[in-house]
């Protein structure tokens, strides 16, 4: 088949169908279009439906390779049907309005975890109906990676899905459409030049709400962030496939740099308590830093700061320690309001973060859900200062630029004797939605720290990937 002329031939019957229509519109969003497509029409065209299924067959999806196929209701439904048949691949179904049917399924239909599902759309402008069906689809634990659409109004829908990992296959983008129409006398070339120069003008807001940030990569959520830390340690837990941030609590200077030493490859983060050092001298945070460097991780420091931002800020960068001089991040309360972040934020340089405490893991803690909310929302007036939350629920958050640091991880579920509660690597990640998740004693009081933090190391980023594979139970 000559794929240019087919394509030529569809577009002509778009247009002729009304499918494609020039003039002044304006969109559901409430946004003026010199163009506007509507291709629910074509149910009514069988030629026209059985030509835009063997270009999409030819042209996008020959040669992908998927299980399922699924369109994005209402319009391409059809066309999904058609691309069903002809590949004899099953179908699944999305249904819309499970909210209001409570227990009815998203999506029906036969599927396994794990299998490929084909997107089919019509058009996409900012690409969030798509992404809305590959996020019902990837919950069931299926893998979404591709989408084929007839029409890509080059809005930034493209871009919005390849930043979720749905790449795009398209028929047409509006500018090879315009030049087909143009070509072919359809419309005239000042129309033309307005759909090009309104394409140029309005772009479409990037859906961030919508994406479950726990099925992103770490780099690609390296990629989002403003703050500086965040993006440094999404790109070494990347780099070096590790999420775990070794909790050094010993009081002796040589023992803390003698293990991390002997773990620092293994770890993203070391998070220290540096006022329970009986021994501290410069030199000793002079070393550490030396392995940090040697090793690529960073340094937090869990002061767990709690005061009025005045003496905050001295604390901070004055008196024994100068935190400020070395520590990459901070732990913070927000129990003072938000004078703490304001004065973290007037002494901090540019290359410093904050992880704001929104949850404890000990028994008994009085933070209350409100306080907790409260916290995130205290942490979005400073998108530069804030590296992420240590919390322990996936719900606490949206934000996929921000780092889940999660405390109170042991391999088996457990308590100690002070109200410490310890939950499984498979509980904090798949289920709780931990980024970065903090051993202490599980590694520090092992007979051998080395090979524990080896074994915590790989068992936390075997969660990390089903995560992100979408392969949940
Ligand atoms: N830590 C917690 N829970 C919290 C916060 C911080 O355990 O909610 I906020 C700190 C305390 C300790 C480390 O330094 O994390 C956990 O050490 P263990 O894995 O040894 O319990």
């Amino acid at each position: 088949m000559d794929i240019s002329h087919k394509l030529e031939e569809l577009a002509l019957s778009l247009y002729r169908i009304d499918a494609v229509k020039f003039g002044d519109f304006v969109t559901k969003s409430g946004i003026k279009t010199p163009v506007y497509f509507d291709l629910r029409v074509i149910v009514s065209y069988p030629e026209v439906m059985e030509l835009i299924s063997l270009l999409l067959y030819d042209h996008a999806i020959k040669e992908s390779k998927f299980d399922h196929v699924c369109g994005v209701p209402y319009t391409a439904l059809p066309i999904a049907t058609l691309l069903s048949v002809k590949t004899k691949k099953s179908m699944l179904m999305r249904r819309k309005e499970t909210k209001s049917y409570g227990t009815k399924k998203a999506i029906e239909g036969h599927y396994k975890q794990g299998e490929i599902c084909l997107i089919i759309e019509d058009v996409i402008t900012s690409g969030s109906s798509v992404m809305e069906t590959v996020a019902d689809l990837k919950k069931e634990g299926l893998k979404v990676e591709e989408a084929v659409i007839i029409l890509d109004r080059e809005q930034g829908g493209r871009q919005n899905l390849e930043s979720n990992n749905v790449h795009i296959k398209s028929l047409f983008t509006m500018t090879e459409l315009i030049n087909i129409l143009l070509k072919n006398n359809k419309i005239s070339k000042q129309t033309g030049a307005d759909v090009i120069n309104y394409l140029k003008n309005v772009q479409a807001p990037v859906p961030v709400a919508e994406v479950d940030r726990t099925l992103l990569p770490y780099e690609k959520r390296a990629e989002l962030t403003s703050n500086s830390i965040a993006k440094r340690l999404f790109t070494i837990m990347a780099t070096k496939k590790t999420n775990l941030c070794l909790s050094v609590d010993l009081t002796s200077s040589t023992k803390i740099l003698d293990l991390v030493q002997k773990v620092g490859e293994h770890v993203c983060l070391v998070k220290t308590h540096i006022d329970i050092v009986e021994d501290y001298t410069d030199n000793f945070i002079v070393q550490l830093k030396e392995l940090a460097q040697k090793f690529n991780f960073l340094v937090l420091e869990d002061r767990k700061y709690a005061d009025i931002g005045h003496t905050v800020s001295l604390q901070y960068s004055k008196g024994l320690y100068n935190v400020a001089d070395w520590a990459d991040c901070v732990t913070v309360h927000s129990l003072p309001g938000e004078g703490i972040l304001k004065a973290l934020n007037d002494s901090a340089h540019s290359s410093r973060g904050v992880f704001l405490l929104a949850e404890m893991s000990s028994e008994g803690n009085l933070i209350t859900p409100d306080y907790t909310e409260a916290t995130v929302k205290m942490a979005a007036k400073y998108p530069e200062l804030i590296t992420g939350f240590v919390c322990q629920k996936k719900s606490t958050f949206k934000d996929p630029s921000l780092i889940q640091l999660t405390p109170g991880v042991q391999l088996e579920s457990s308590k100690d004797e002070l109200g410490q509660v310890y939950n499984t690597p498979e509980k904090v990640i798949l289920e709780n939605g931990a980024d970065v998740i903090v051993v202490g004693r599980g590694i520090v009081s092992a007979k051998n720290p080395e090979a524990q933090a080896v074994v915590y190391k790989d068992t936390l980023w075997k969660c990390y990937t089903k995560r992100v594979s979408g392969k949940l139970e």
